[in-house]
């Protein structure tokens, strides 16, 4: 099996910028075949989907992804899933409303415990994998603009939360290709001014002793249904 460990010079790069791009992450056809059952969750505005071993067996594909495993054990060790979210950003002239952009911002646990609060550099709490499953060329196609270096600042920045900053980077990504990034980079979702939807499907890792949304969620059904490595990367055996 391919290994996915980054090299010295990626760690040195994530580390830098808070985010890296690694190219071909999840195989083509897996990649379109994800593609065709978001388009099922296709709403007439920007959409966040989440915890998604529920809600099609596919799913199941990414969230244990080689690619996931490997980089996550090389950062943590022992991990868990802590969720997986679809997004769908739909092309300009079928949204009918929505989130306003930007809006820039820092992840938070469970939306609500802002991690860059708990210390200064903010350690590494959350690897969050965003993964492309349409072409981003342009900002215009509603990507994501990310600040550089941003995980390693206090709570201040020179820039107002609704502008797109010159030192921001908009990451260009090909389907099928990852964002990978950590969870104090100052990042914000942009407009999508294009005739192009823009999907993407994420996994969120963490250290063992972070709570789990994916585990507060699952099913007994889907959660016996999954073998005993991946069961126990949303939950330990025993507390
Ligand atoms: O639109 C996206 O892909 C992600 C949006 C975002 O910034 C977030 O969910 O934290």
């Amino acid at each position: 099996m391919k290994s996915w460990i980054l090299s010295d010079e990626q760690r040195w790069e994530f580390d830098c910028k808070g985010f890296i791009i690694i190219s071909n992450f999840l195989e083509l056809d897996l990649t379109q075949e994800i593609a065709a059952v978001a388009r099922g969750f296709e709403r007439p505005h920007y959409s966040q989907t989440s915890c998604l071993l529920d809600q099609h067996p596919i799913f199941n594909k990414v969230i244990f992804h080689p690619a996931v495993d490997h980089i996550s054990g090389q950062f943590f060790g022992d991990y868990r899933i802590k969720t997986s979210v679809l997004v769908i950003n739909p092309a300009k002239e079928k949204r009918t409303g929505g989130i306003e952009w930007p809006s820039w911002h820092q992840d938070a646990d469970h939306g609500t415990h802002p991690y860059y609060q708990t210390g200064w550099p903010c350690p590494l709490f959350q690897l969050r994998f965003f993964m492309a499953l349409s072409d981003v060329e342009f900002a215009e196609h509603g990507g994501l603009a990310l600040y550089p270096g941003s995980h390693r600042t206090k709570l201040s920045w020179p820039f107002s939360h609704k502008s797109v900053p010159a030192a921001s980077e908009i990451p260009t990504l090909r389907q099928g290709d990852c964002l990978m990034m950590h969870q104090a980079t100052l990042h914000t979702a942009l407009p999508n001014e294009s005739a192009r939807d823009r999907l993407n499907i994420q996994v969120l890792t963490t250290p063992v002793w972070i709570r789990s949304n994916e585990a507060e969620t699952v099913s007994g059904k889907i959660l016996n249904e999954l073998s005993e490595e991946h069961k126990n990367r949303i939950m330990p055996a025993k507390w």
